[in-house]
């Protein structure tokens, strides 16, 4: 019989050179497999006499444990190695400064939300908000539109429940102001509101400044005198021209949609007032009746007005933006040219 521990010196300097673990493998089974050289040893053993087969099978036993000994030696070199190859090239040093040290800023359509409701809140405006889950009553039923109104239908609405919505306007917090509040009451209502609806001007999600001034002698006449007022200041051009055109809401009687002359043209005509001159900027009226008489507020004596704007669109004109796309992208390049200071 072959001597055990020359088969195990000879694997062992085998192995020693290898680098491939598939290489290191098929010299394991060379020596230790099924037809390996110390397992046919091992078969041999039934042909030695009884008397010398323990210490043969120990001496080959001996032999296994150095191959094995030296095969694992091998696997965990072959794994250190690779493992201090990947270090290597993954290599990260973290004493290096950062790279996010550009200044942060408020968002545009943040920005132009804070103006308007700053200045309302300087001519008297409470500024109030709510939630954006709203039920179908204060969505819908306690603003005078009834159950078949088309406001309703599925495609303008998303629904979060059987009667439950994403407010589509911030109408539903000021009913809820005038709930909590005694008349005269005197507010402004921004948020997000949700609409199903996705094009290039119509984004699922968007913006909204509603005011609600509810008096003893509230008027059409004090509401355009607001509104007036509000654009030149927003737009910072007092001479700045308006004019209403006679309009439909569920919720105001009468109704109209404010125009403001093209801030771009300044009449004149240019793309973005499709060369009418004219800005549609918001919509307005006089509280319907039918939203303030079931909250017990006597119509006979108090009387509303109300209107509702869009931020974005707002943000668009005053800072010449010319897709709306732009407010959603959060592209840092767009976004940095809103920061403060840059104007
Ligand atoms: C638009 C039109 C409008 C209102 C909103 C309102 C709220 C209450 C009662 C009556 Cl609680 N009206 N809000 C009124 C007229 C128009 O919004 O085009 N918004 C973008």
């Amino acid at each position: 019989m072959q001597d055990p521990h020359l088969i195990a010196a000879e694997a062992v300097n085998a192995m020693a050179a290898i680098d491939d673990p598939a290489l290191l493998e098929e010299v394991k089974a060379r020596y230790l497999g099924k037809s390996g050289s110390l397992t046919e040893l091992l078969k041999q053993l039934g042909k030695l006499d009884a008397a010398e087969r323990p210490a043969a099978g120990a001496r080959i036993n001996e032999a296994k444990q150095q191959v094995e000994a030296a095969l694992q030696g091998r696997r965990d070199a072959i794994a250190r190695r690779e493992l201090e190859r990947r270090l290597a090239a993954e290599a990260l040093d973290v004493t290096l400064p950062g790279r996010g040290q550009g200044s942060a800023g408020l968002h545009p359509v943040t920005r132009t939300l804070a103006r308007i409701t700053e200045l309302f809140h300087s001519i008297g405006f409470d500024v109030a908000d709510g939630p954006e889950i709203e039920s179908d009553h204060y969505n819908f039923t306690a603003l005078n539109i009834p159950a078949n109104h088309p406001a309703r239908a599925m495609h303008d609405t998303f629904y979060v429940g059987p009667s439950d919505v994403l407010r589509t306007h911030t109408s539903p917090m000021q009913v809820r102001y005038l709930e909590t509040h005694p008349c005269p009451a005197k507010v402004v209502v921004p948020g997000r509101v949700y609409r199903c609806d996705s094009d290039m001007t119509h984004t699922p999600m968007f913006h909204q400044v509603e005011g609600l001034w509810v008096d003893e002698d509230v008027s059409f006449a004090g509401l355009k005198g607001v509104l007036v007022d509000f654009m030149r200041a927003f737009f910072e051009q007092d001479a700045l021209r308006a004019r209403f055109r006679p309009s439909f809401f569920p919720f105001t009687e009468p109704s109209a949609e404010m125009d403001i002359g093209c801030v771009a043209c300044g009449g004149a005509g240019c793309r973005v007032c499709s060369h009418t001159g004219w800005l549609e900027v918001l919509g307005c009226g006089m509280v319907h009746p039918n939203v303030l008489s079931p909250l017990g507020i006597d119509t006979e004596r108090f009387v509303g007005f109300a209107f509702g704007l869009g931020v974005e669109r707002l943000a668009m004109l005053r800072y010449g933006v010319n897709d709306l796309r732009l407010f959603f992208e959060n592209d840092l390049r767009f976004l940095a040219q809103f920061r403060e200071g840059a104007r």
